[in-house]
């Protein structure tokens, strides 16, 4: 597929969290099931996913957050998407998304009560994913909206 008819993701590590591995395996995962992906790294701003989506015309943003600070860092992303007129873009958080064991089912309610569209767990399946991101861009943009 040429690259400019492949979706199109934003994928980074948000707040002051340095874990840098698990960003690198998901970057590496993303591009191999056929998403031009923009990788922002660690220690990215919440402006910062949100400039690179609006500058890449991106689908998805992707975030994660391993070092215990999740809520607080993802808290507030789908309104300022809203606020900067990419209201309809999916957003995918995963990683240790809270401190210590929390039960799952709680943590995905209270991430999708952000606007979160899913929320994963460290040891989910990649593949699966990235299967079912692309399902979500064509159920919310259409068949063939890669731009
Ligand atoms: C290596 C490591 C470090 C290194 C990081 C080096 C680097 N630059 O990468 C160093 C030593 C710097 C470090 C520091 C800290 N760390 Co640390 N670190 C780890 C460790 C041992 C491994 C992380 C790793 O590389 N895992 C391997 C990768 C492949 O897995 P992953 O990161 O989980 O990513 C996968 C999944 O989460 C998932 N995923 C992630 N994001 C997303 C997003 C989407 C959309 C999807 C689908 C999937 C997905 O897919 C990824 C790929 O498979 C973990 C423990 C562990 N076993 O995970 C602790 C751990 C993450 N660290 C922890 C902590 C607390 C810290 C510190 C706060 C410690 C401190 N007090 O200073 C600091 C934070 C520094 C900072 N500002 O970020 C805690 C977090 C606790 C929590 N969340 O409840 C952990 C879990 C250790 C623990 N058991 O307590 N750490």
């Amino acid at each position: 597929m040429a690259d400019e008819k492949k979706e199109t993701i934003v994928l980074g590590v948000v707040g002051a969290d340095c874990h840098a591995v698990g960003n690198k395996i998901l970057e590496r995962v993303f591009d191999e099931q056929g998403f031009k992906v923009v990788n922002l790294g660690v220690m990215v701003s919440q402006d910062e996913f949100i400039d690179a989506a609006i500058e890449t015309n991106a689908q998805a943003i992707l975030v994660s957050s391993l070092y215990g600070q999740g809520e607080l860092d993802c808290e507030g992303l789908r309104e300022r998407c809203i606020e900067r007129g990419i209201e309809d873009i999916i957003l995918y958080v995963g990683g240790n998304l809270v401190i210590g064991k929390a039960d799952y089912d709680e943590t995905e309610r209270k991430f999708k009560a952000m606007g979160y569209d899913r929320v994963f767990r460290p040891d989910c399946d990649l593949i699966e994913a990235a299967n079912s991101l692309h399902q979500d861009i064509r159920e919310r943009f259409g068949e063939g909206s890669g731009k």
